[in-house]
């Protein structure tokens, strides 16, 4: 801990006049105390980080490979997110979870995250597949909103895979959601995302029925895109196993 406010780092012109007064006047302990829980959470989330960094690699391989070899390539997007200490603290609450890293270690699986959005429905098991498929991809529980849509229209498949990511001390499991929808689920989940934060919650009746109906337009698009792929492909029909039920 510093001796004196003026050898103290707090983070240069990027905080205003205000906030590095404050600073000043916080007693040291505290200020301790609340570096100490800076560097934690970062140490914390760093695997987190690795992790999405490895399904991000296994899902660039997968793609390139598609493209090169089968002129075909069933993924249109891939995003990560890493779930922000906010997040994290309203899911704590949520879940009633022990404020904990270890806690929070065993409870929360959404820490790292990925979306993978295909064109078709087909396409979205068949990189659940191939993903889970891998070796050291272990699969914790998945959820599958497309068998079964929860009731206000929302569908993706979810799955929790635990990747091993190698540090300096040695190999650590990570847990990882990855959610595989099509552009279709994934346009809705987007706008019904945003309707719910504008209204924060408290949806109007109607534009919740609305959205409902959207729901299911979306659901037949994407039964007609499937058919005319399949014809266009000359597939014949379509196979793909459901992972498991909810
Ligand atoms: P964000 O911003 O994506 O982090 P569990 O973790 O299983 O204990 P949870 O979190 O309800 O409980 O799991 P679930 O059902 O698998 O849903 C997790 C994520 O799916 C959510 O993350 C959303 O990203 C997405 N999701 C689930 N239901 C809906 C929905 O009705 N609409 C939309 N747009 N997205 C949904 P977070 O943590 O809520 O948010």
């Amino acid at each position: 801990m510093p001796s004196d406010s003026a050898s103290v780092d707090y983070g240069g012109p990027l905080l205003s006049s205000r906030a590095i007064e404050a600073l000043q006047n916080i007693d040291p302990a505290t200020l301790s105390e609340v570096q100490a829980f800076r560097e934690d959470f970062a140490r914390f989330i760093m695997p987190y980080k690795f992790g999405i960094d490895e399904i991000t690699t296994k899902v660039s391989i997968l793609r390139e490979e598609f493209s090169e070899l089968h002129d075909y390539n069933p993924i249109e997007h891939l995003s990560s997110r890493l779930k922000s200490a906010e997040s994290i603290e309203q899911k704590v609450i949520r879940k009633n979870c022990e404020p904990s890293f270890d806690a929070i270690r065993d409870a929360i699986t959404d820490i790292a995250g990925i979306r993978i959005v295909c064109s078709f429905v087909s396409d979205v098991y068949r990189v659940f597949e191939l993903l889970t498929a891998q070796e050291d991809v272990n699969v914790l529980r998945v959820k599958d909103y497309i068998a079964h849509p929860k009731p206000n229209g929302y569908k993706s498949l979810h799955v929790i895979v635990e990747v091993p990511v190698f540090l300096s001390v040695g190999a650590v499991d990570v847990p990882v959601e990855i959610q595989i929808r099509t552009v279709a689920m994934d346009f809705w989940a987007s706008l019904e995302h945003k309707i719910y934060y504008k209204y924060e919650g408290e949806v109007p009746e109607e534009l919740l029925r609305d959205l409902t109906a959207a729901a299911t337009t979306a659901s037949q698009l994407d039964l007609t895109m499937e058919g005319l792929h399949r014809q266009v492909r000359a597939d014949g029909a379509v196979q793909y196993s459901l992972p498991v039920a909810i």
